[in-house]
């Protein structure tokens, strides 16, 4: 059986396509329409009951969900040095990149920018939740972009922790949030690889235009 990956255009679970692409990966891509609800309807609660994209069904039937842990597992079964770092260190740096990226800025940052419905059902707040938003990406981005210093990629060679990074890279663009230079630097790279531009194309976006904001 082909492995079965749930995914939304545009969302974190580009990070995913991008990695499967890289990876050569054969697999059969489902659309799951967020707006339109998909996440809740019975037949996708079945695949994954966190009514939320990514989801990954594995050869085997068993079912991966969590950006990190999906990203992990497609580099690290492919072994050490390819795309998953070789080094422990690199390794422990690779995972906390993605746990940070995932949980911090993903989970605390854009989340509130995205939907501050979920963070007070008080209409009058959510133009505060979503500043507040913004303050924690801006300040998450500064802390990788010290990680970065020095580097291309995130640990070592370029691997499943750069494809993670590059989303809120690419959200950050979408919403005019600039990014700090080694930033910049890392995201654009991420743009001039061929898999990377093909996936954005394959998701709806024009990859030539992303990338052009620099920090005054
Ligand atoms: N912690 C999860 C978060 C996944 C997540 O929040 N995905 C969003 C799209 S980027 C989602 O499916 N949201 C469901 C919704 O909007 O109802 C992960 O890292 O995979």
């Amino acid at each position: 059986m082909n492995m079965k990956f749930y995914m939304t255009p545009g969302s974190c679970s580009t990070a995913i396509h991008i990695i499967l692409e890289e990876l050569e990966e054969i697999f059969e891509a489902h659309i799951v329409n967020l707006p339109a609800g998909d996440q809740f309807k019975p037949d996708y609660l079945a695949i994954n009951p966190k009514a939320n994209i990514p989801a990954l069904v594995r050869p085997d039937g068993s079912v991966l969900t969590e950006v990190a842990a999906i990203a992990f597992w497609l580099g690290r079964a492919r072994g050490r040095g390819i795309f998953w770092p070789a080094k422990l260190d690199d390794e422990t740096l690779a995972l906390e990149t993605m746990i940070f990226v995932t949980s911090s800025l993903h989970g605390h940052g854009f989340a509130r920018i995205f939907a501050p419905g979920n963070f007070s059902a008080d209409s009058q707040m959510h133009e505060s939740i979503k500043a507040q938003g913004r303050a924690l990406v801006e300040k998450g981005l500064s802390i990788i972009n010290k990680t970065l210093e020095g580097r291309n990629w995130i640990a070592g060679e370029y691997g499943v922790a750069d494809a993670v990074l590059f989303y809120v890279e690419f959200w950050a663009d979408k919403i005019d949030i600039l990014l700090p230079e080694n930033l910049l630097n890392h995201y654009r790279a991420m743009l001039a690889r061929p898999v990377v531009s093909r996936v954005l194309r394959e998701e709806g976006y024009a990859p030539d235009k992303l990338g052009q904001r620099d920090r005054k």
